[in-house]
């Protein structure tokens, strides 16, 4: 870690890339806009044997689930109506001797397998495309998750298998990596990232999640990830990425070991390029199964929840070989 002092966003990010304004000025899912029909019938050319694989991680799994550390913890889900209702007379009545059970689950949305709001994060006064930062008081009025989760994603993906091509169970705590490296391990995987595909990352963090104690896990909380450097910010630049997804919390090593800076990426890459952000996502199955076969590229599909106003959504990613 650097010793020199933490310097603010505004510093560490000046003359970075920018993409307010791009697609007008009302816009709301920022680089998703790349993803357009073209897109969708690029990734559907991968699909090869019909096999699928869901992302998502299971909510409320006795572990706990994962979440960034702070206010965040696991969800909980609470039993409403069940079989005891009916059988102390508090059971919702129906003609027809109909009996049922109802629960309802209480957590946080970027408590599990989601896609953060392009306005989630941000440093200064604004957020993504500009929009007051003021407009996430309350309610996230502008750049919410619902525009993403109205539109949905649909492309071109590919795995890169940063665990694997490491030979590593998983990552180590810390343990960086960049865009060099994810065309690295791609060209190891014998495929190359080619422009507008969707980045699945794995660091084989989730593994080490359900594996490792909560407190240890948890214990000077810092991810594997990708690190925040100017030529990396141009290369999702350049090569119009519009969505990155990982197997962390954060997406990005937590705190950027060059500059002490937390979660440089989100900022660069999210409120400043409009890049959406899907966290916590399932990846082994699908390495395991891209090892095997030898095709690391798909069709991936996602559909957050319609949540007005939302920080962000739960999604069940679904990925077609
Ligand atoms: C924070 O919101 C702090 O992080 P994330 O986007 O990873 O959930």
């Amino acid at each position: 870690m650097s010793q020199n002092p933490v310097p603010h966003l505004t510093e560490l990010l000046a003359g970075s890339p920018s993409n307010w304004g791009k697609w007008g000025a009302n816009d709301e899912v920022g680089a998703l806009n790349y993803l357009d029909a073209g897109q969708v019938l690029r990734g559907a050319a991968e699909i090869r044997s019909g096999k699928t694989f869901t992302l998502q991680v299971q909510i409320g799994h006795p572990h706990g689930d994962p979440a960034f550390p702070g206010p965040r913890g696991p969800a909980t889900r609470v039993n409403i109506m069940d079989r005891g209702n009916y059988l102390s007379g508090t059971g919702t009545v129906f003609p027809g001797g109909l009996e049922f059970a109802d629960d309802m689950i209480v957590m946080y949305l970027q408590g599990s397998s989601q896609y953060d709001a392009l306005g989630h994060l941000w440093y200064g006064d604004q957020i993504y495309n500009g929009f007051p930062a003021e407009s996430t008081s309350g309610r996230m009025a502008k750049a919410s998750v619902l525009p993403i989760a109205e539109k949905g994603i649909a492309g071109r993906g590919i795995l890169l298998d940063m665990a694997r091509h490491r030979g590593k169970e998983y990552l180590d705590k810390g343990e960086t990596f960049d865009h060099e490296d994810l065309m690295a391990a791609a060209a190891a995987q014998g495929c190359e990232i080619r422009p507008r595909d969707i980045l699945l990352v794995r660091t084989g963090w989730l593994g080490y999640f359900y594996s490792t104690p909560r407190e240890e896990f948890y214990e000077g909380f810092i991810e594997p990830g990708l690190t925040y450097s100017p030529e990396l910010v141009e290369w999702f630049q350049k090569m119009e990425i519009p969505n990155l997804v990982t197997d962390t919390i954060a997406n990005e090593v937590t705190t950027d070991p060059v500059s002490g800076v937390t979660l440089p990426l989100h900022n660069a890459l999210m409120r400043n390029l409009g890049v959406t952000f899907a966290e916590i996502i399932a990846l082994d199955a699908l390495a395991a199964d891209c090892a095997e076969d030898g095709q690391y590229t798909f069709l991936y599909t996602a559909a957050p929840l319609k949540v007005v106003d939302g920080t962000g959504a739960p999604v069940n990613p679904l990925v077609v070989k």
